[in-house]
């Protein structure tokens, strides 16, 4: 799934938006465009679980 992820600024947010997703989709693999953000995550993973893990960190998913 591709999700557009706001308030990511430095490696830091998508280090912890990475994290975040891992909790709730541990088998998927997660790709992070800093710039765009962009967040892709690839395997099996609910996006209502894990939009609601990145919204927890701290960020905004565009829906
Ligand atoms: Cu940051």
């Amino acid at each position: 799934m591709d999700l557009l992820v706001q308030g990511m600024t430095c490696e830091g947010c998508a280090g912890a938006v990475r994290r975040s997703v891992a909790k709730v989709a541990p088998d998927a693999k997660v790709k992070v465009e800093l710039k765009a953000g962009k967040v892709q995550v690839e395997g099996k993973a609910d996006r209502a679980a894990v939009i609601a893990a990145i919204e927890k960190a701290g960020f905004s998913v565009a829906r």
